[in-house]
């Protein structure tokens, strides 16, 4: 039968069908849901490791122990988890491994729009991209064979658009995952211990392994040619793919399911075959280069950007304006905004009614310290009427760029923000640095109990796993205590008063400390508390409350008013309010 899943869904429906049984990742958007639904098939095990870089570890060892298995990451994190993965590239494996991760173009939910393809080429390991969440589950049962042909991690690209849209799949809800013999780990240190004397052993190896992937790369029906009119050809893959496909539905296709490394024969023969060769490539010409460096002429980026994400519409419009086609009055009206999408009313992403978060940073905002941030729900508190944060990086940054703030010798109270899940990704280290060095930085730990901005995922601090089992909670304040930290506090964010004396004493002091504002995750503790309503008689207008940046706070003429349906009683409004107009 068939049936419709995202890429996401389909790539760990094809993991499960062959054979994979240990699964690991950290969540990050748009590649979370592979490992959510992975999780849920029968006889695997599935985990949320603490950051990207455990879950490769994990997923290395599985495969050494001779079980498949599969990583999954959003772009970002293969950052994390680079030095397992380039090691795992030298020592090889012992069973399958599949490495999938999701680029973001366009920066829907991201710091950055990096190319990951270049990972590839960097780390030397063949990389495939599906262009449909059918090739999705298919690339996956090809990456674990290729894995095991070639003894190496396979990369499988998706972007936000393959992992995200939802497209046919082949599926049989009995299918039976397909079995393998699997073969005991092989006590052989000089391929398994990259110590440098084995280290250059292997180099030869893995160097003669991209040569023989090449050579595949020629024959694997995942690269196919499509002729249709030869007057111009084009190289594509992945989601590109589809949208060429719709723009140009008669030109010569050069699809590519093998993104690295490439077919340079087919290419030549390709090239050879069209009068006019474009290569259509999100983000960097990561294609092109290769084939102008084969002396063959082609453009690419001279016609599409290399920034942002590609839709069918934006490549129609580069290539009218390069002349490779005429677009018809529809199109041309198509192209411009409509009138109606710029009159609707901007809505920027906020915190949730209820939300712990916007008590913490009133408090901050209120206290006027320096808050260097991280990445989370709470990094919307750098919006106005917030305007509580100065600084954002990469997951984790925020204590070790605080501390180096503060041994830059500042004069400016300053404090580390991140969340709970943000802290055992890569908060620990730099905590521990802050003590070891002598540092005298604040952190506070927004505990909101979950991984809020995936989707509540479940972190050390849960006392939950990714497949639902109750487990042990690691407790922050605890934990820190045990490192060494002896000024920890753990106060409701909601208590504003109180939050805002804490802090004042934790700046005060000269010793590191360590503030956890615990407060549930709004939409995950179901609170049940009546709204609050504002007496219009009582209300000044004063705008004090509207600081706070809570929807259900909506501005009337001469007063606020609270919409009940979205409020959410936490009562930070109500404890703002000069006038005590706001009553439960
Ligand atoms: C290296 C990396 N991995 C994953 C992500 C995706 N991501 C962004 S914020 C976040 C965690 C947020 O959870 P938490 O720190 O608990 O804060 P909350 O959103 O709950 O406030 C994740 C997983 C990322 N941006 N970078």
């Amino acid at each position: 039968m068939k049936k419709l899943m995202t890429g996401n869904e389909a790539v760990a429906y094809g993991a499960y069908l062959s054979g994979v049984k240990v699964g690991a990742a950290y969540p990050g958007t748009p590649s979370t849901q592979i490992m959510e639904n992975f999780a849920t098939y029968p006889g695997v095990f599935a985990e949320w490791a603490p950051n990207e870089k455990v879950a490769m570890d994990v997923a290395i060892g599985a495969a050494y122990a001779g079980t498949r298995s599969i990583v999954s990451t959003k772009h970002v994190g293969l950052n994390v988890a680079a030095d397992s993965f380039f090691y795992a590239v030298y020592t090889g494996l012992n069973a399958g491994m599949i490495v999938c991760c999701a680029d973001d173009p366009g920066m829907h939910s991201s710091q950055n729009e990096q190319d990951n393809r270049n990972y590839a080429k960097f780390a030397k390991a063949p990389m495939l991209e599906p262009a449909d969440s059918e090739e999705a589950k298919q690339f996956a049962g090809i990456g674990i064979e290729i894995s095991e042909a070639f003894d190496t991690p396979v990369l499988i690209r998706f972007v936000t658009r393959t992992s995200h849209s939802s497209s046919l799949v082949d599926y049989s809800p009995d299918a039976v995952p397909a079995t393998y013999e699997s073969k005991p780990f092989p006590r052989n240190p000089a391929k398994y211990v990259m110590v440098p004397a084995f280290a250059r052993g292997r180099h030869p190896i893995i160097e003669e392994k991209i040569k023989k992937l090449a050579e595949y790369a020629e024959t694997t029906p995942l690269n196919r040619i499509e002729m249709g009119d030869p007057s111009l050809g084009i190289i594509a893959a992945g989601s590109v793919y589809q949208y060429a496909r719709e723009v140009f539905p008669h030109a010569s296709f050069l699809k590519l399911g093998m993104v690295y490394p490439l077919p340079k024969k087919m290419i030549e023969k390709f090239a050879a075959s069209v009068k006019e060769l474009i290569v259509i490539e999100e983000l960097d010409p990561f294609f092109e280069e290769q084939i102008t460096c084969m002396g063959i002429k082609v453009r690419g980026k001279e016609i599409f950007p290399m920034i942002g994400e590609f839709s069918p519409s934006l490549i129609r419009r580069c290539a009218a304006a390069a002349g490779l086609l005429e677009m018809n009055e529809e199109e041309k009206a198509a192209a411009e905004p409509s009138p109606e999408a710029a009159a609707l009313p901007i809505r920027p992403p906020i915190l949730c009614p209820g939300c712990g978060h916007r008590g913490m940073f009133n408090v901050l905002r209120e206290a006027g310290v320096l808050v260097f941030g991280d990445i989370g729900c709470y990094t919307l508190g750098v919006a106005p009427p917030l305007n509580a944060m100065h600084f954002t990086g990469c997951m984790g940054a925020s204590i070790g760029v605080a501390h180096g703030f503060g041994k830059g010798k500042t004069k400016e109270p300053y404090v580390a923000v991140l969340g709970d899940s943000t802290f055992f990704h890569a908060g620990l280290h730099p905590i521990v640095d802050v003590l070891y060095n002598k540092g005298a930085t604040t952190t506070i730990i927004a505990d909101n109990r979950t991984t809020g901005m995936t989707g509540h995922q479940h972190h050390p601090g849960t006392g939950m796993t990714l497949q639902n089992e109750e487990t042990v909670r690691v407790d922050i304040a605890e934990l820190v205590k045990s490192m060494g930290y002896k000024k920890v506090d753990v106060v409701d964010p909601y208590e504003m008063d109180k939050f805002a004396k804490i802090l004042k004493d934790h700046l005060a002091s000269e010793e590191p400390s360590v503030i956890v504002a615990l407060r549930p995750c709004a939409l995950k503790e179901k609170a049940n508390r009546p709204p609050l309503h504002i007496d219009a008689e009582l209300c000044s207008n004063c705008g004090t409350c509207l600081d706070l940046g809570c929807s259900p706070l909506v501005q009337e003429e001469d007063h606020v008013r609270i919409d009940p349906v979205l409020c959410n009683g936490c009562g930070l409004c109500q404890q703002v309010c000069p006038m005590d107009a706001i009553q439960k």
